[in-house]
C-alpha cells in the first residue's frame, strides 16, 4: 500500500507493508496482523507479482553481451545469484509505475536506440556518446553484486559492464569537480509516471567524484549476459552496491562534472528521510523502518526469513575507507 502524502507526492512504502514483521518472525501477533485489511492488501500485491511472473515470460532471448570475469576486488558475491524472473518482474522504476510489477508490464515502450549519452560539465573534454561508442569504450565484466533497496529487500545479480572510472578518466575531470550528476529519461511519451506528482522528473542521482571513480562502480549494459532488459534500465545504468538501490539510475541519458553536492530525486521528495549518501547500514534506521535485516528476493516468498544487512552492503573492505572519519549518522 502506497502512502500518499501531499508534501512528498510519493513515499516508499514501510517495509513492514512488503513482509510484515510478524509473518517473517512467525510470531503470534501474525493472526492479529491477518485480520487487518494490510493483511490483504500485502497478500494481494505478493499473488498479484507471483501471478505477473508467471506470466512475463523471459522477454524472448535478449542480445548477449557476455564480459570477462572481474578482476575487481570485492565484485564477486558468493550469495546464490537471483533468478532472472524475479530479477526482471520485482522492479522499481517508477517512471513506468510504482508497483513492483509494473516496470516488466509496462516498459516494453521504452525506446533505447538511437541512444546518446552526454558527458559535460567540469571536464576538459566533454563528449555526446553514441551507445554503440559507449559499449565499446571498455572491455565488458561481469561482475556479481547484491543490490540491497531501502525498502527492506535485496537480490543477487550478475551485471554486465566495466568500471564508470574508464568513462571518467577519458573526459578528464578538471580539478574544480567533486561530484558527479546523473541525469535519466523523462520522456511523457514512452513512459507513462512522467509528469506523474510521484518524483520531480527527471531521475536524477549523484555521487561524489571520489565514489565515481570507485572500482566498484559500474556502469551497466547488460545482466545475466545479456543486453539490459528495459525494466532493469536499458541501455546503460549504473550500479553503486555499497548504497541503497535508488542510487543505482536506470536508462541514463547525461552525466555532468559539477562543483557542488547535486540535488537528487529522492532527496528532493523527501530529505529527512533519503541523504545524498544513502550507504547501506543498519546502524541507521530509515526514519519509519529498521535497516537490520533485508528479504533476499526468491528466497521462499512472502515466508522468507530475514537475513541481516550488511555495513556498505558487504562491501567495506573495499569502501569503508571512503567515509573515514564521517558521520555516518549525520551524513545518512
Ligand atoms: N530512472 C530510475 N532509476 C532507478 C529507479 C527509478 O525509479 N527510476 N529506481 C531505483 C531503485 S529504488 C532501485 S531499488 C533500483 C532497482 O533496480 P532493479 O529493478 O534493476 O533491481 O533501481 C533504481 N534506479
Ligand atoms: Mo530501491
Amino acid at each position: 500500500m502506497l502512502i500518499p502524502s501531499r508534501q512528498n507526492g510519493f513515499q516508499h512504502p514501510q517495509s513492514s507493508e512488503i513482509t510484515p514483521r510478524a509473518v517473517y518472525e512467525g510470531r503470534r501477533d501474525m493472526l492479529r496482523w491477518m485480520a487487518t485489511g494490510a493483511a490483504g492488501a500485502a497478500l494481494a500485491s505478493w499473488a498479484s507479482r507471483e501471478a505477473m511472473a508467471a506470466q512475463v515470460a523471459r522477454p524472448g532471448k535478449l542480445a548477449a553481451l557476455p564480459g570477462g570475469k572481474s578482476a575487481v576486488a570485492g565484485a564477486m558475491a558468493m550469495d546464490k545469484v537471483t533468478d532472472y524472473k524475479d530479477a526482471t518482474t520485482y522492479n522499481n522504476y517508477y517512471e513506468f509505475g510504482v508497483d513492483k510489477s509494473d516496470p516488466a508490464r509496462n516498459a516494453h515502450t521504452l525506446k533505447t536506440s538511437p541512444w546518446t549519452v552526454e558527458v559535460e560539465g567540469l571536464v576538459n573534454k566533454p563528449r555526446k556518446f553514441a551507445i554503440e561508442d559507449l559499449l565499446k569504450l571498455s572491455p565488458q565484466e561481469e561482475r556479481i553484486y547484491r543490490l540491497r533497496c531501502v525498502e527492506g529487500w535485496s537480490m543477487v545479480i550478475p551485471w554486465v559492464g566495466y568500471s564508470l572510472s574508464e568513462l571518467i578518466k577519458r573526459v578528464e575531470p578538471q580539478g574544480s569537480a567533486k561530484y558527479v550528476q546523473f541525469v535519466t529519461l523523462a520522456d511523457k511519451a514512452t513512459m507513462p509516471f512522467v509528469g506523474s506528482s510521484v518524483l520531480d522528473w527527471p531521475y536524477t542521482e549523484g555521487l561524489r567524484l571520489d565514489e565515481a571513480m570507485h572500482p566498484l562502480t559500474l556502469l551497466a549494459f547488460g545482466m545475466y549476459g545479456e543486453v539490459l532488459p528495459n525494466q532493469n534500465g536499458a541501455p546503460v545504468r549504473l550500479v553503486v552496491p555499497w548504497k541503497y538501490g535508488f542510487k543505482s539510475a536506470k536508462s541514463i541519458v547525461k552525466i555532468r562534472f559539477v562543483e557542488k553536492e547535486p540535488s537528487t530525486a529522492w532527496n528532493k521528495a523527501a530529505a529527512q528521510e533519503y541523504g545524498f549518501y544513502s550507504n547501506v547500514n543498519p546502524n541507521v534506521d530509515h526514519p519509519r523502518w529498521s535497516q537490520a535485516s533485508e528479504r533476499r528476493i526468491g528466497e521462499d516468498g512472502l515466508f522468507a526469513k530475514k537475513r541481516k544487512t550488511l555495513l556498505f552492503n558487504g562491501y567495506e573492505e573495499q569502501v569503508g575507507q571512503l567515509y573515514a572519519g564521517m558521520d555516518l549518522k549525520k551524513n545518512y
